[in-house]
């Protein structure tokens, strides 16, 4: 097939999985086409199967006040449809993807060519930003009119369902881990390196807005330091960033806290951790979990969203209610109670997250654009 891609190029887990799953599909010998404001943050390497077609948003024309990126990536898509002869094309993150692919899809038929779009909805372009007045509307109507959407849990799937008045069906196909990267490679070098008396590790990452309360890992670090020697690792940038290097000066941990920034090889982290922090206020999947997990790294996290379909309570980390810092820093503590109970939750972790590998996800993909295609 040959697919369009448009995601967010960031480092936000939607654009990491729209290129991941490009990627996949293009080693399976899809012609894949990513169209984007940048070059995604994983797309690193030459690959005969893949295009990247960059969307120039005019902004430097004086009247624009605000770019107008939708008008531009609606006509980059038509354009890039056209002259490829693209099948099919698969927008990641409902505001304003979909929109702009009705858009796109509305000029391509005027055109005398129809080509159906699928829209993979990520999470917080339901919970946080779609389900706002100020784009509620568009994104349901656009949402109905794509010709297939997917969900990437089963919590958000139902969110949608609940929140948005839906008259098409969405399918679950979750997010996946790729084997071949993340996994827990020996890196005894680094532990000597960030714990050098042996101390426990734990590590956090995010992008660092509110919804992924940041600080409540540094309080769950504050409870356990006291008890035990150790480190923190937090990984990733955002807005809270500042707010957080304060607190953790305010608390006296500035010494066992390092702020790492975004960082491009996070499995090399992962595999010298003990504990993955995961305190979200609201999570549809939790790939920064499942990416952990894999690299045989147990989670304690809320219970939001779809944290629970990826960490098993009591088995692969533990879940509690949002804010319960005492209780997580206690199910770290069990967790990290002997060598052999930490064992027994890597292992755990691990065989869960086997249930998210790529080879098996892609498939799923594959499989659904052929059913979109086939009824359109
Ligand atoms: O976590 C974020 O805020 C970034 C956001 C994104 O779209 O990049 O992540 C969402 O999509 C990820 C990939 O599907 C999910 O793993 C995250 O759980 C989800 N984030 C939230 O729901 C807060």
């Amino acid at each position: 097939m040959k697919i369009g891609v448009v995601c967010y190029p960031t480092y936000g887990g939607s654009g990491v999985l729209a290129t991941e799953l490009g990627l996949g599909l293009a080693r399976r010998g899809h012609e894949i086409h990513f169209i984007t404001y940048r070059r995604p943050a994983r797309l690193g390497f030459f690959h005969e199967n893949v295009f990247y077609h960059e969307v120039d948003s005019g902004a430097d024309y004086p009247l624009f006040e605000y770019a107008p990126y939708e008008t531009a990536l609606a006509s980059k898509l038509v354009d890039v449809v056209e002259n490829y002869a693209l099948d099919l094309l698969h927008v990641h993150y409902a505001v304003p993807h979909a929109a702009v692919a009705y858009m796109a899809r509305k000029i391509l038929l005027s055109r005398g060519r129809y080509v159906p779009f699928v829209t993979t909805l990520h999470g917080t372009d339901i919970t946080l930003v779609g389900s706002n007045p100020a784009f509620a509307p568009t994104i349901t109507f656009a949402i109905n009119k794509s010709d297939g959407v997917t969900a990437v849990s089963e919590s958000l799937r139902k969110d949608t369902l609940d929140n948005f008045e839906i008259c098409r069906p969405i399918e679950v196909i979750y997010n996946f881990i790729d084997f071949k990267r993340f996994r827990r490679d020996n890196k005894e070098h680094f532990k000597r390196a960030i714990a050098p008396n042996g101390e426990h590790i734990l590590i956090h990452v995010s992008n660092f807005r509110p919804v992924k309360r940041v600080d409540d890992v540094i309080y769950i670090f504050k409870i356990i330091h006291d008890q035990t020697p150790s480190k923190l690792l937090l990984i990733g940038d955002g807005p809270e960033r500042g707010k957080c290097e304060d607190l953790s000066r305010r608390l006296g941990l500035t010494k066992d806290i390092r702020f790492l920034g975004k960082q491009d090889a996070v499995e090399e982290l992962l595999a010298v951790a003990d504990v993955f922090l995961l305190p979200s206020a609201s999570e549809s999947f939790g790939l920064a979990a499942l990416e952990a997990m894999a690299c045989e790294v147990p989670v304690v996290s809320s219970n939001v969203g779809g944290i629970p379909e990826v960490n098993i309570d009591g088995q692969t980390g533990f879940t509690s209610g949002v804010g319960m810092v005492d209780k997580m820093a206690e199910d770290v503590m069990k967790i990290l109670d002997s060598k052999e109970s930490l064992r027994g939750f890597r292992t755990r972790a691990l065989e869960q997250a086997a249930r998210f590998d790529i080879e098996a996800m892609i498939p799923k993909y594959e499989a659904y654009y052929q059913k979109v295609l086939d009824e359109s």
